[in-house]
């Protein structure tokens, strides 16, 4: 078989691991095959990186790695990755920054890249990269004259036509993904908007999941991420004896535990959920000192100042919410900026009643999925999550709700917290299957078996 080798922006070498809260770094890490290669970023910043990546070999699995100069990664990370990308495909496009000379960064960060990698990838390769770093990265690695299957997945959304239009290089970024043979997105709508795209923009035909243009054809499909459900069953029950979840469950003395676990971004709809959280003390005076939220949100990308804002923003509403509601022994309110081990979270997430997932868009959302899957099956919580996120389409069962709703939250929130034992039960068994049967090694699997399998040969137009 092939060898695989995975191309993302960050690579976790295991033992830096505990570096990294983002969720490609978690949904990826188990599923690396021995004998295969990972290559990215190093994560250093250095004066005159060296043109060749540095080379580690951990658990089976080969590191490759390349530093980045400070400017580079501000103009490719900073600047037009988070400062442009990451907005406009989370529908964010009054944050949108687009500026040509970042723009020109991502470019030549992205041939860095592909020129690393080509000095150690072998013919009979086959390339996975990863997520909205890398759309040019394809196009220029076949300029270095690799011809093995190469395909990428698109971590987070993507968006119909009339939104991609805003950012000036939106021909570009559509004709780079096609240069890949086969593209995955987390749901069918973010499929369809990216083919929407391809004809819209690019002219190109659109035969269900295949699109056709200049004399190519590139498969662009829906293939949800997934967690080690398994797994993380485990280790949430193994956790109960976890210090930290201890303390946490005997401070509840007696009280329910809402649950938010996020990194602190804008898409996450931190400030909405907060505001409903409010709404429903406010409404519901029988939860009050009944119930005990905890919002663990490790800071993120603090380089970009929309995130600095947000921080400024989270600290003022928790203020309100304490300030209007707490007592001298019960703080409704917590929020947490630091990050947790896995076996942490997960034993946090099976003492939570009901776990809140409100993201105002998010490409699938594996906090939604951990959560499920944490959930002791006897008693279990409930999820109340956002439509706009894509776990959305798989997990129906959970109360699913508007995230600009803030009515709707503290609604749900209010029937999570009155809902009969044996509808959590039936609830939480159907997610469950789900979580299990859409794990991460499905997710891997159908992504190479789609790399793999030879394009149709192509018909004459
Ligand atoms: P993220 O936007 O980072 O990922 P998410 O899918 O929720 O969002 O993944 C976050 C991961 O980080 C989870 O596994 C979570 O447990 C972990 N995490 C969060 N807080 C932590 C903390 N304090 N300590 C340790 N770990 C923490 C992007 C997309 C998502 C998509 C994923 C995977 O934005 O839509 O689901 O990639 O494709």
């Amino acid at each position: 078989m092939a060898r695989l080798v995975i191309v993302s922006n960050r690579v976790p070498i295991p033992k830096a691991r505990s570096a990294a809260a983002g969720g490609l770094a978690v949904a990826l890490r188990d599923l690396m095959i021995p004998g295969s290669m990972w290559f990215g970023w190093s994560g250093r910043l250095s004066g005159e990186p060296a043109a060749q990546p540095a080379l580690v070999e951990a658990r089976g699995v080969n590191y490759a790695t390349i530093d980045l100069t400070a400017e580079a990664h501000r103009a490719f990370y900073v600047g037009f990755a988070n400062g442009a990308l990451w907005p406009l495909l989370h529908f964010r496009l009054g944050l949108m920054h687009f500026r040509r000379e970042d723009y020109a960064g991502y470019l030549a960060v992205n041939a860095t890249f592909a020129s690393a990698l080509s000095q150690v990838l072998q013919a009979d390769d086959m390339v996975w990269a990863h997520d909205y770093h890398l759309l040019p990265f394809g196009r220029i690695l076949r300029r270095h004259g690799f011809a093995g299957p190469m395909g990428f997945f698109l971590h987070v959304p993507f968006v119909p036509p009339s939104v991609l239009e805003a950012i000036p290089v939106a021909r570009e970024l559509v004709t780079d993904l096609c240069a890949y043979d086969v593209v995955g997105f987390q749901t069918e709508e973010h499929a369809r908007d990216f083919r929407d795209c391809a004809h819209r923009l690019l002219g190109a035909t659109i035969d269900g999941e295949w699109v056709r243009l200049n004399g190519r054809r590139m498969r662009a499909f829906a293939n949800p991420i997934g967690i080690d459900a398994e797994a993380f069953g485990q280790e949430a029950r193994r956790s109960a004896g976890d210090k930290l979840v201890a303390r946490v469950a005997n401070s509840m003395a007696g009280r329910v535990l809402a649950i938010g676990v996020d990194r602190m971004d804008y898409s996450k709809g931190l400030p909405n959920r907060f505001e409903a959280y409010g709404i429903l003390l406010e409404r519901h005076p029988e939860h009050r000192r009944r119930i005990h939220f905890l919002q663990i949100c490790p800071r993120s990308r603090e380089e970009v100042d929309e995130y600095r804002k947000l921080r400024a923003e989270l600290d003022r509403l928790t203020g309100r919410v304490n300030g209007r509601f707490s007592d001298f022994d019960w703080t409704p309110l917590r929020y947490s900026t630091r990050p947790a081990p896995r076996s942490t979270l997960a034993g946090l997430y099976r003492i939570g009643r009901i776990g809140v997932v409100t993201p105002l868009r998010d490409g699938m959302n594996l906090v939604a999925k951990e959560f499920v899957a944490a959930q002791p099956e006897e008693d279990p919580g409930v999820l109340v999550l956002s439509r706009f996120a894509g776990a959305a389409q798989e997990l129906t069962e959970a109360l699913i709700v508007n995230p600009f709703d803030g009515d709707a939250i503290a609604d749900a929130m209010h029937l999570a917290l009155t809902m009969s034992l044996d509808e959590r039960r039936a609830r939480h068994a159907a997610l469950n299957a789900k979580v299990h049967r859409t794990n991460a090694e499905q997710f891997c699997r159908r992504f190479i078996d789609a790399l793999m399998s030879p394009l149709p040969t192509l018909q004459a137009a």
